[in-house]
């Protein structure tokens, strides 16, 4: 995979969004789907062995059975997180097929095209399972900065945005305002969002720019950038909008979560320096975890 073309990196720059097509392919997304298959069916299988579910769904594909099961015990707009459901299905997975797909050489090539070769697997990242017509899901207008602690505002990073289903304006896709990574940290007001459980801008304080729905290919990537004003428009289809938000960043500069540890995903200065394993990633952070 060659990177981005100057074409691409200037639009990138120029405009603070990108789409690149046909970055991933389904062969190399399947480790992390059968992982999160186990997961649904497992955390299905606990729920129906306790009572608590009466169908295992277990005819449903990855983009349904979860939402089946949830729709079967509760309404699925409050649905939470933190439901049983939900185990080992969101936030920070660290799992085999989650590393394969944050070092996927595609993916490295195009952020090396943008940073240069020393690049660090950033501590923000997350796992989405956006089911339909969830509250909890639906993200509001925000700077990814303002997430992040203030001395990450010179860093340069790429948000790269991954759907593991094709991703379009009917399941919620991403929105960004273009031109809008040049603004400063606009103010991030807590309790925004359908569920209110979200830091976010508030209409008002929006700059003008053009607000750009970006549809997403299963395989393919939506790069932002740490100041990019984005949300994720709601679900309103009959399936899950499964993606990751993967982050990446220079070693050299502050990541904005100091607290906790990214890992070297590439180096050519430090070769040795890399990390090329889960094993690896995971004793990276056992030792944050015990220090
Ligand atoms: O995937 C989503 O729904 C929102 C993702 C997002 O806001 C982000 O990557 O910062």
């Amino acid at each position: 995979m060659p990177g981005l073309s100057d074409e691409q990196i200037l639009f990138f720059k120029e405009q603070g969004y990108l789409l690149v097509e046909d970055v991933i392919s389904a062969v190399d997304f399947q480790p992390l789907i059968n992982e999160l298959n186990e997961t649904v069916d497992r955390n299905i299988q606990e729920m129906y062995a306790a009572g608590l579910l009466e169908d295992l769904f277990e005819n449903e594909p990855f983009e349904r059975r979860l939402a089946r099961a949830v729709k079967s015990v509760q309404d699925a707009s409050s649905a939470s997180f933190g439901d049983p459901l939900f185990k080992g299905l969101t936030g920070k997975l660290k799992t085999e097929g989650m590393f394969a797909v944050v070092t996927h050489p595609g993916i490295l090539d195009i952020v090396e095209s943008l940073i240069g070769p020393e690049i660090l697997a950033h501590p923000q990242f997350n796992i989405r399972p956006k089911l339909p017509n969830q509250d909890v899901s639906v993200v509001p207008w925000h700077q990814d900065l303002g997430y992040l602690e203030p001395d990450a505002t010179e860093t340069f990073m790429v948000n790269s945005w991954i759907p593991l289903v094709d991703a379009t304006v009917e399941n919620g896709c991403m929105e960004v305002i273009a031109e809008s990574h040049r603004m400063p940290l606009i103010e991030h007001v807590h309790k925004l969002g359908p569920a209110g459980n979200f830091k976010g801008i508030v209409d008002e304080a929006l700059p003008g720019g053009e607000q750009v729905a970006c549809p997403v290919r299963k395989g393919s990537v939506l790069l932002i950038q740490h100041k990019t004003i984005h949300r994720s428009i709601p679900n309103l289809s009959d399936h899950i909008r499964w993606s990751l938000d993967l982050r990446y960043s220079d070693p050299a500069m502050p990541t904005g979560r100091e607290s906790v540890p990214g890992f070297i995903a590439c180096s050519q200065k430090h070769p040795a320096s890399v990390t090329d394993s889960l094993q690896g990633w995971l004793d990276i952070m056992a030792a944050t975890e015990t220090a």
